[in-house]
């Protein structure tokens, strides 16, 4: 939400200084400092981008990590934990405890989610590295469909499939169980997806694909503009991004970003890191940067991982801040080259607020929605409500959207607006909970098609 109340501001602030031209000065200072992001998510949201991290679900009780990637990413890519081996352990047996904590976590902080990964030939579970043919096809094709539907309304962007161009000159698409099921796997994967979740962005994902002139880059070109020309439902395509003395930033990086744009596609940065140190590293970060906001579809860029040491490749130190949680030079690059500004993206996803606004006055409590069951007419919910600080009782809405009715409710006593989609909850009872304690209240939610999560609030007595 940085954007629109930034840009309210700027403008109140151009007529306040217009009015008072004996203070402009003043005035005028104040403004470069009001108008520069000072996080990376502020800096990326001033041309209406994302600036995102890969997060590791089991570093989420780490404070220090947890307290860097909440104030500086408002887009967020579970590193490992929404992989098909992670998702589909058994066949038909699906299990998202890791990638809802992630999921979860960035909701509640009022963050994004890009889905990492539907449909790849590496992290297949081992039941399915053992298939082929019409069994793999139809296995893949279930695994993109109960995924994607799982995260129904929660996924800004999916990476459907990714890395599936070899490396080299050859420009052939990469040998693995899923490509010998047949060339059409990759668009058969896209459509899947799109009837799965119609509303996230559908990505190619793939690296070694920066450079221009590079076979693999002119080979996923070529399939893009294939798909585009036949109506195969893909919406953006990430570069992963990863750099190093051996694979540098290329100098014809914009013109990559550019020209793929050019065919009708978003273009994200999506798993950006650059081994080195120092100044050198700082001008390279710098340098993809500026590509990316040298054009207008490059929507948003993120980084592998929070501080040096949660790298993939720790010993590279190819991240924004070191190992105690500094902000490194390549930081500081990066968000003078963000606040240095360039294209608008012109379609930017507004960022969910947090799932509870701020409590006002008094004791104040906090609602937290989390899922619960779901069936293929309805969803269950529960509402977890949380005083920060002593309380005498709690009232709670819970806002569904139409057509979505809530038909059952457990553990409160409900009443409903007009309108039928807001329902206040009070406690059964007194109410009265000490600072730090919670109570839950629950629903259930006749979706009628509409797959969207409720929203939820607490007051505190
Ligand atoms: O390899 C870098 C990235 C290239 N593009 C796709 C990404 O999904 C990929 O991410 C990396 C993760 O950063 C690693 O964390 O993917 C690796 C696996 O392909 C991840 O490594 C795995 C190890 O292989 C496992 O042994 C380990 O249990 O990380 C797991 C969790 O630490």
């Amino acid at each position: 939400m940085t954007n629109p109340d930034l840009r309210t501001r700027r403008r109140r602030l151009g007529a306040f200084v217009g009015g008072l031209a004996a203070t402009a000065l003043a005035v005028t200072m104040a403004l470069p400092a009001a108008a520069a992001g000072s996080t990376l998510q502020a800096a990326a949201g001033e041309s209406g981008r994302y600036f995102g991290t890969a997060i590791a679900a089991s570093r989420l009780s780490d404070s220090t990590y947890s307290t860097i990637a909440n104030r500086e990413f408002n887009m967020i890519t579970a590193e490992n934990e929404m992989k098909m081996d992670a998702t589909e352990p058994s066949q038909g047996q699906f299990s998202y405890t890791q990638g809802d904590r992630i999921v979860n976590w960035a909701r509640q902080n009022g963050k994004q989610v890009r889905g990492h990964a539907l449909a790849w030939h590496s992290q297949q579970p081992g039941w399915m590295q053992n298939m082929s043919g019409t069994a793999l096809r139809n296995a893949m094709l279930n695994h993109v469909t109960q995924v994607a539907t799982y995260y129904r309304g929660k996924i800004h962007s999916w990476d459907v499939v990714n890395e599936a161009f070899a490396d080299g000159s050859s420009g052939a698409r990469r040998d693995s169980n899923l490509q010998r099921t047949g060339n059409d796997w990759i668009e058969a994967a896209f459509r899947a997806a799109r009837a799965a979740d119609p509303n996230a962005k559908l990505c190619y994902n793939d690296y070694n694909t920066d450079n221009w002139s590079h076979a693999k880059t002119q080979a996923v070109y070529n399939m893009v503009r294939d798909f585009k020309s036949r109506g195969v439902p893909i919406d953006c395509v990430g570069f992963q991004a990863h750099f190093n003395s051996g694979n540098p930033v290329p100098s014809n990086y914009h013109t990559t970003l550019s020209n793929f744009a050019a065919l009708g596609v978003d273009v994200q940065i999506t798993e950006l890191d650059i081994e080195g140190s120092g100044s050198s590293q700082a001008q390279q970060y710098q340098g993809i940067v500026q590509a990316c906001l040298a054009v207008a579809r490059c929507t948003g860029i993120t980084v592998w991982g929070v501080r040096d040491t949660d790298s993939w490749r720790a010993s590279g130190t190819p991240l924004l801040f070191d190992g105690s949680g500094n902000k490194k030079a390549a930081y500081t690059s990066v968000l003078n080259a963000l606040n240095a500004g360039g294209t608008t993206n012109p379609n930017p996803t507004p960022t969910p607020g947090p799932t509870t606004p701020p409590p006002t006055g008094g004791g104040s409590c906090t609602a937290t929605y989390s899922e619960g069951e779901k069936w293929g007419d309805r969803f269950n919910g529960v509402v977890t409500i949380r005083a920060n600080s002593a309380i005498n009782s709690w009232r709670s809405t819970v806002t569904v959207r139409s057509p979505q009715k809530i038909i059952a409710t457990w553990s409160g006593t409900p009443s409903w607006d007009s309108s039928g989609n807001v329902m206040t909850m009070v406690p059964n009872g007194s109410g009265a909970l000490a600072a730090g304690q919670t109570v839950s209240f629950g629903f259930t939610v006749q979706h009628n098609g509409n797959w969207t999560w409720p929203s939820v609030t607490c007051s505190a007595s």
